[in-house]
């Protein structure tokens, strides 16, 4: 890689204090997709974190994918070694471990959610290996995805008996974690299709309500994905507000996605500037302290410069977007307009109506302003069109 070519030392100059970490699948994609193979050979996970650490991320994720299936433990025990080397030489950290439950054609029913009772037991026992792993690297967040559970026909599971038998592997995880001591939290992921036809909890706000019926519900709390929310036809931020305003948003997945696809796990900021902006907006105005981790890959187009070129373009344009937060929320115009609002809300929040019989009674009294309420507008098009312009670069 050439650092000419993607690493200016500018104001947008990613820094390990930035907290932004890449899965070891993100960057080591090799291009497959269903109508063709790999494109790019097999990144050794060493030189994933060498090149990392040169870019200025904080971190690197993983999935079980660090040590392959079929590895003896003597070369398990070489490849974590080797692997910690590397963290130790670059100060890269792992913030975040998985468990990949989708590819072993044993899971093609699902894995906590098959119809197999073994499969389910076998299932449990890949994920503890795997949180096992997490917890010898350091990492204190597990993300659940449950990409093959879910069906493609009704006819095959009563989705009510895939959620108990959800909710008791989180739960049997959640004891093991305890019994471990492990310093772990689980982030859940949450997708409404692909690869099953449908899958259960599609979206962040299923999963949100699914938490409230575990045993240890404080233990477990969100992983949204922009892409994946974007594929439900919904606004991220919104799932994003949710998550934060519960306490709940543990983990995120930031990449991008045109509506209406296959998750195209793009590069952070690629489609929709102006939805990633407001999730920086949002991230940086609540001072969220968790990891800006990319769940996205180089388009198949690329080589191994390529990669490194997506990799260091999605945390520079987080930079740059956090950057124009810092204008928006400078910006005299803007926030004018803002101060107009928030005086008639009585601050941002403003007046507080809760319940007591007085103020019932009060409410039932009042006499409305009617026509002044019916008459007023918003002033949201000039926000919006100053909004536009502030990314544009003219303001
Ligand atoms: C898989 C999926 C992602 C998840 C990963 C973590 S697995 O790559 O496409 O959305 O976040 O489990
Ligand atoms: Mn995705
Ligand atoms: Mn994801």
């Amino acid at each position: 890689m050439s650092r000419s070519r993607t690493a200016p030392q500018d104001a947008y100059t990613p820094r390990p204090e930035h907290h932004f970490t890449f899965g070891l699948w993100t960057v080591g994609n090799p291009g497959r997709d269903p109508f063709g193979e790999p494109v790019r050979p097999p990144l050794p996970p060493t030189r994933i974190v060498h090149k990392l650490a040169e870019l200025g991320a904080y971190g690197v994720n993983l999935h079980d994918d660090l040590v392959p299936p079929d590895a003896s433990p003597s070369e398990r025990d070489r490849i974590v070694r080797e692997f910690k080397a590397a963290l130790t030489a670059t100060g890269l950290r792992v913030p975040m471990a998985t468990t990949n439950l989708f590819s072993d054609p044993a899971f093609r029913d699902g894995a906590f959610t098959s119809h197999d009772a073994r499969v389910r037991a076998y299932a449990l026992q890949k994920t503890m290996a795997a949180i096992d792993l997490g917890a010898e690297l350091g990492a204190t967040t597990y993300v659940c995805w449950g990409g093959r559970e879910g069906v493609e026909t009704n006819a095959a599971k009563d989705p009510r008996a895939a959620l108990v038998w959800y909710r008791d592997a989180v739960n049997f995880l959640c004891e093991y974690v305890r019994a471990k001591r492990y310093d772990m939290r689980f982030a859940l992921e949450a997708k409404p299709n692909e690869p099953r036809g449908d899958i259960f909890l599609p979206t962040t706000g299923h999963m949100l309500a699914f938490i409230y019926t575990l045993d240890h519900p404080d233990m477990v709390g969100l992983n949204p994905e922009v892409a994946h929310e974007q594929m439900a036809g919904l606004d991220f931020s919104h799932a994003v507000a949710q998550a934060l305003e519960a306490g709940k948003l543990f983990h995120i997945d930031l990449n991008a996605q045109k509506a209406g696809r296959f998750d195209q796990d793009l590069r952070f900021g690629s489609d929709d500037l102006k939805g990633a902006f407001f999730l920086v907006k949002l991230l940086e105005d609540a001072r969220w302290p968790g990891m800006r981790h990319f769940d996205s890959h180089a388009y198949r187009t690329e080589d191994e410069e390529g990669v490194w070129d997506f990799a260091y373009g999605s945390m520079r344009t987080y930079l740059i977007l956090k950057e124009r937060v810092e204008r928006f929320n400078g910006d005299p115009e803007i926030q004018q307009l803002l101060a107009d609002l928030g005086r008639r809300a009585g601050g941002t929040i403003g007046e507080r109506l809760t319940f007591s019989a007085e103020r019932a009674r009060a409410l039932q009294a009042e006499t409305f302003d009617l026509p002044s309420m019916r008459r007023q507008g918003y002033a949201y098009e000039r926000l919006d069109q100053l909004t536009v312009e502030l990314l544009l670069g003219v303001r």
